[in-house]
């Protein structure tokens, strides 16, 4: 029995989920720490925003309402800072595993819908308990385990699955943490194959469908463009996914899903030019190379993100996220 979720449950004490409308679904969010998770909600509710203002014009006969459940993290600060080209603060590592809930509720003239997104930490002391679990088949749920509704509703108990995966993960752009626990693709394909076990025995309840948010595409975009791999492509994605996320993909493959989504992400960092001092000869005729600028106000949250002045938004790839609620709602709520 762990410990840690015992503690979670209690500290933030997450109520059973009684669905309060016609139809409530929902959509687990998955992704390794450092992944791009908070980053993506912030994307998804600075989307849905627009989205809200564009559906609940007056007169309109389908409404769109959002809201943010805080858990682990001060998602609502965060996202004052993004709209200032922040990124967010970093997610403190070890017991926590679920951030926040995002909900989305669509009015239609013939009832209302709801879906709950769960972004879940796949690491950390608590996720590898489960996953632990999961792996040795115990994934039954038995009234003795405390923690038994948490992993339930949350984890398996889901009607969608949305996968974070970094492109600069997968190319080994970033440290590695160390623990095969920490590498993305082991990760995902394990959380995968295990919601697919319970489903298999446990099947009124089944996966309608997979996203997956192929986050920081700007970051290699030029290198995955010209390597085969553009990922706005199916073919890219498939290159890229059987050269970088070859467990995953096999995951998802045997979900034989015709509803899998890919979708590449990624926000636009602010640069400037530097002294390039390396070939720089004359120092009285300096040569220069454009590099990525850290936040002048808070040097320690990394990159600048560039923010459009005139629609006071950051600059990130918003089509993805316009076309996910569309995804939700026809393939998920229906
Ligand atoms: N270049 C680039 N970097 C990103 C992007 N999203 C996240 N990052 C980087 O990845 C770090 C972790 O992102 P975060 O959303 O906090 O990940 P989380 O731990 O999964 O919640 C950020 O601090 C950024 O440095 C993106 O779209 N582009
Ligand atoms: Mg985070």
């Amino acid at each position: 029995m762990s410990q840690v979720l015992q503690t979670a449950k209690n500290v933030f004490s997450i109520p059973s989920l009684k669905s309060k409308v016609e139809q409530e679904r929902r959509a687990s969010v998955f992704g390794m720490v450092e992944s791009g998770k908070t980053t993506t909600l912030l994307e998804l509710l600075a989307v849905c925003t627009n989205y809200a203002n564009q559906s609940n014009r007056p007169g309109s006969k389908e409404n769109f309402y959002f809201l943010v459940e805080e858990r682990t993290s001060g998602i609502r600060q965060a996202l004052g800072e993004f709209y200032q080209g922040m990124f967010p603060e970093k997610t403190p590592a070890g017991e926590r595993i679920f951030e926040a809930d995002f909900l989305m509720r669509f009015h239609k003239t013939f009832g209302k819908w709801e879906i709950r997104l769960p972004f879940c930490e796949t690491s950390g002391e608590a996720m590898s308990h489960i996953l632990d679990r999961f792996r040795n088949g115990q994934y039954e749920i038995t009234p003795d385990m405390k923690d038994a509704g948490l992993i339930h509703d949350y984890i398996l108990d889901t009607d969608a699955i949305a996968l974070i995966a970094p492109v600069t993960r997968g190319l080994g752009m970033e440290a590695e943490k160390g623990a095969t626990v920490q590498l993305p693709d082991v990760n995902l394909s394990r959380l995968l194959s295990a919601i697919y076990q319970y489903k298999k025995e446990n099947p009124s309840r089944p996966i309608k469908g997979i996203a997956v948010f192929l986050t920081k595409y700007d970051a290699l975009r030029t290198y995955l463009e010209t390597s085969k791999m553009d990922l706005q492509t199916p073919d890219g994605v498939h290159n890229f996914m059987s050269k970088y996320f070859p467990q995953t993909y096999d995951v998802i493959g045997w979900y034989g899903l015709d509803n899998v989504r890919f979708w590449p992400t990624g926000v636009q960092i602010e640069t400037e030019r530097v002294i390039d001092e390396l070939n720089t000869l004359d120092p009285q005729n300096p040569a220069y190379k454009v590099m990525p600028r850290l936040h002048p106000k808070n040097p320690a949250r990394g990159w600048q993100i560039k923010v459009d002045s005139k629609r006071n938004m950051p600059v990130f790839t918003e089509q993805p996220f316009y076309e996910f609620i569309e995804w939700l709602k026809d393939t998920v709520m229906a």
